[in-house]
């Protein structure tokens, strides 16, 4: 998702080859692509590029854009989204992404709570940066909104009560019309993968 929003954000047309994971034969199909075997894969020409991180950097550099302007902002637009690429396990681990679903709800452990104190912290450090000039993290949409918006997404999903900055910049992400182009896709797949499918399923 995350590369998939920038290159939507930028207007790239791209050829997407969805490969439905935890089917039968997924592994050697994304290993046929990149030897990580995990997604997201970028592809452009003969360079291909795994890891979202590395791939939004690769963006990034023929569209600076996609950073901040100040390179201030831009050192801190970079450590969040460092920060969310290494980190946050607890949320991964407990709260899945899973986009179509709504009233999931899961216990909040300890190290859950932790994460999410720490993602509201982090929200609230760079809305106030650039604030007047947008909705989004730094203002206009860039890398660090990449990162986050799965996040907020996964917040939706099993309803983690947050407080009005960070409640503010969920709605940000579940009303951008990209967002609801990834849902409505999401939402004609006919896949989804039990292990997640019962988290927080009180039916
Ligand atoms: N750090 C990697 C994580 C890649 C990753 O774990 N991808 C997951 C989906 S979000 C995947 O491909 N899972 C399939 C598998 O585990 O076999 C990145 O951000 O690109």
């Amino acid at each position: 998702m995350r590369p998939w929003l920038a290159l939507r954000y930028l207007h790239i047309d791209f050829e997407e080859v969805r490969i439905p994971l935890f089917t039968p034969g997924y592994k050697e199909k994304l290993r046929a692509y990149s030897s990580a075997g995990l997604v997201p894969i970028y592809r452009d020409d003969d360079i291909t590029i795994w890891e979202s991180l590395a791939i939004l950097e690769y963006l990034a550099e023929q569209n600076p854009r996609l950073w901040p302007k100040e390179p201030h902002h831009r050192a801190v637009a970079r450590a969040v989204s460092a920060e969310m690429h290494a980190g946050f396990q607890a949320l991964r681990e407990q709260l899945p992404l899973n986009c179509r679903a709504r009233r999931r709800r899961i216990p909040i452990t300890a190290n859950v709570g932790k994460n999410v104190s720490r993602i509201v912290e982090i929200w609230a450090q760079c809305r106030n940066l650039r604030r007047s000039e947008g909705p989004w993290l730094f203002g206009e949409f860039c890398i660090a909104d990449a990162m986050y918006a799965p996040v907020a997404l996964r917040f939706a999903t099993y309803g983690v009560t947050v407080g009005s900055t960070a409640q503010e910049y969920i709605d940000t992400v579940m009303k951008d019309p990209y967002i609801a182009r990834w849902m409505a896709e999401a939402a004609n797949e006919d896949e989804s993968i039990d292990a997640y499918e019962h988290i927080g399923n009180t039916g």
